[in-house]
């Protein structure tokens, strides 16, 4: 192909690295959500985006950022996000594909199993360097709240709009969290014991601090999330386990998580915007 470039005279140039600061980021925004918008607008404004996956047209990426989007009947939040996060992560000048993981029937709700299935798949694909766990509500408002790994697990969002922009709690780790590829595979990623609302974020905190790894954060100014408004879901109840679940983290991390993460993928669809994996990801025992 070298020889055929050099008679179409077109030389194939190695590509730089992209530089550390994107120069297309733009700082804060004000999100909007318009209720007319389809998918196929979005689809227009994204046309180099293909099967979810997108990189910069004349820099190398410095990693491969795979996002998953955990879901059940959401559409229309899945809708605005990718609106959103498409051209963001465009303007960070990313090598990404993302990455929607379905939960198929009507069982209670398993995020943090969802998550498991989607970093199993995606690098069935693709050996992604980085995984930013990100719930489908969660839109972020500053480009400068960079989706790469850093050397620590990462915690995305210091606040949002419904909590008045600042953290919820000490060690709160729910929302968007961006973790390496070993550093997910070292604390055997997310327990898949938590149906239902909650824990399931604590647990992998617990988890990562037990494997001597500390979490950073953006600063409080960049890490601004708007969260589309939404009331608790049905099949998504607050789980009265948790606690419990909390407390035995140590005793069962090493045998509850990725190496124990069983499923039934039902489908895999490639739709323009994103890869959507649709799953059975069985019941509570
Ligand atoms: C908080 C955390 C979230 C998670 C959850 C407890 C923040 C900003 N987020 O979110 O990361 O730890 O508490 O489990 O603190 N989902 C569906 N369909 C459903 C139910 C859930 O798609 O029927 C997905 C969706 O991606 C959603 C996420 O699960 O964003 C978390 O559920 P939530 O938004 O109802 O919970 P929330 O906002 O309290
Ligand atoms: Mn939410």
């Amino acid at each position: 192909s070298k020889r055929k470039a050099m008679l179409t005279g077109k030389l194939p140039i190695a590509k730089s690295p992209c530089p550390s600061l994107s120069p297309y980021l733009r700082g804060p925004s004000k999100l909007t959500f318009r209720a007319s918008l389809t998918l196929e607008e979005v689809q227009k404004e994204n046309p180099s985006v293909a099967k979810g996956r997108h990189s910069p047209k004349d820099c190398t990426a410095q990693q491969r950022v795979a996002i998953l989007i955990p879901h059940r009947n959401r559409e229309r939040h899945l809708l605005y996000l990718l609106e959103h996060l498409h051209p963001f992560l465009q303007r960070q000048q990313l090598d990404y594909g993302l990455y929607v993981i379905h939960q198929a029937g009507s069982a209670k709700f398993n995020r943090a199993k969802l998550l498991n299935v989607g970093y199993l798949e995606a690098l069935k694909e693709e050996n992604w360097d980085c995984f930013i766990f990100h719930d489908v509500d969660l839109v972020p408002e500053n480009d400068f709240n960079i989706y790469i790994c850093g050397s620590q697990p990462k915690h995305l969002v210091v606040g949002r709009n419904s909590t008045g922009y600042r953290l919820r709690y000490q060690g709160y780790f729910g929302g968007v969290t961006a973790l390496t590829r070993e550093q997910f595979l070292k604390v055997n990623g997310f327990s898949n014991n938590y149906w239902g609302w909650g824990g399931e974020d604590d647990d992998l905190r617990i988890r990562v601090e037990m494997q001597k790894m500390k979490i950073i954060r953006p600063s409080p100014s960049i890490a601004k999330y708007t969260m589309i408004f939404h009331t608790r879901d049905q099949g998504n109840e607050a789980n009265g386990q948790r606690m419990n679940l909390l407390h035995q983290v140590s005793r069962v991390w090493k045998t509850d998580g990725l190496n124990s993460c069983s499923y039934k993928l039902l489908s895999k669809e490639y739709n323009p915007l994103y890869t959507n994996i649709t799953v059975d990801v069985g019941r509570q025992a």
